[in-house]
């Protein structure tokens, strides 16, 4: 690939809100281009999530559904045994899938029974060949080391908002202590997956500033998902309005613009979104997705793998190969 752009990490917050205000076609036709400079654009990574410990959680993020607090219709599940996670693993595998999720609603991880038992989900799931993700709360350094010893590829936890909004959203933990976990995640060796929610209410600089914070990493994350609120009954954003498509649009674009080489993840929203819709996000840049049999992110509806098939096809898109060994993001 000929790179013609350099990576930067010295983003200032009126370049960044340049960008993601120029005029929508001007922006998308940039990303577009900056995309083709970095990347294959006629490949989608496709990544399968699996919840596997669901609901119960302390936490009071406000936008999720698997607080234990809110009063929302999910089902609470204890930790799936590792049999059941890698008969998933297989099938995903078998669709196409390169890259294999664990979810946990936990605050963070303990250093017990349960943790032992994903540390054998993830060797499992290695062992097929997938790239394995986890994203189960807040990590120690020493916890972190673990999991990149068992064979974890990389390790999703988002900032979610900016640092300005995150307090209105979240009350039982600081955006400190999620830079915290990253850098752990990162001094341990596994690639950092983070990125964030749009539609919480926050404005156009709190999602500038969520994007400067990440684009000035000293890395960049190799994956940065970008969510749009799945409304969850029951939570206290359930009446937010639904996010407009243009506003997920300059959002992938920004994060490719600034982070070229990173892979941008068209996450949460996508039940909600037309192939058009979709089709504009990955010319803005968007070059992942979640897809699975099971029709589900974690706890909300999400497109189905056959569905996400045609789509790919009717856009002369291909599942992307697994990645383990390309990391370009400094
Ligand atoms: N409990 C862990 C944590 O919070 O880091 C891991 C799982 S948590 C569900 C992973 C991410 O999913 C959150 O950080 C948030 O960005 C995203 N998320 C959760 N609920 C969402 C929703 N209703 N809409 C969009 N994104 C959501
Ligand atoms: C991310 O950024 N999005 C995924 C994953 N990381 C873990 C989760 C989206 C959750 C959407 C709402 C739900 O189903 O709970
Ligand atoms: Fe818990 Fe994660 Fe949901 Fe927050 S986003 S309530 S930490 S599962």
């Amino acid at each position: 690939m000929n790179h013609s752009t350099e990576l930067r990490h010295d983003w200032t917050k009126a370049e960044l809100a340049n960008i993601y205000h120029s005029p929508l076609l001007e922006l998308v036709y940039q990303a577009a281009s900056i995309h083709r400079q970095w990347h294959r654009p006629d490949e989608v990574q496709i990544s399968t999530l699996l919840s596997v410990k669901t609901g119960g959680c302390p936490e009071d993020c406000s936008y999720c559904g698997q607080a234990a607090r809110y009063h929302t219709d999910i089902k609470v599940q204890a930790l799936l045994p590792v049999e059941t996670v890698i008969a998933h693993a297989q099938k995903a595998k078998d669709f196409g899938s390169s890259r294999f999720c664990m979810a946990a609603a936990w605050r963070e991880v303990r250093d017990n029974r349960d943790f032992d038992r994903i540390i054998e989900m993830v060797k499992g799931v290695n062992e097929l060949g997938l790239e394995v993700c986890c994203t189960l709360g807040m990590l120690t350094e020493s916890q972190a080391q673990r999991l990149q010893e068992a064979g974890v590829y990389a390790y999703n936890h988002n900032l979610d908002t900016s640092e300005d909004y995150y307090n209105e959203i979240i009350s039982t933990r600081k955006f400190d202590n999620r830079i915290n976990t990253i850098n752990n995640v990162r001094k341990a060796g596994m690639t950092v997956c983070s990125g964030g929610i749009i539609g919480l209410g926050e404005s156009h600089e709190d999602r500038i500033s969520m994007l400067l914070t990440l684009a000035n990493m000293e890395k960049h994350p190799e994956s940065v998902p970008i969510n749009a609120l799945a409304r969850v009954k029951g939570t206290p954003l359930e009446n937010n309005p639904k996010v407009d498509i243009w506003e997920m649009v300059r959002m992938i674009a920004t994060a490719r613009i600034a982070m070229p080489a990173s892979m941008v993840r068209l996450s949460a929203g996508r039940i909600e979104m037309t192939e058009t819709e979709q089709a504009w996000c990955f010319m803005a840049g968007a070059n992942s997705i979640f897809t699975g049999e099971r029709e589900t992110l974690l706890v909300t509806p999400n497109p189905g793998v056959t569905e996400d098939m045609q789509m790919l096809h009717n856009l002369g898109l291909k599942p992307m190969p697994v990645q383990k060994e390309v990391c370009k993001t400094t």
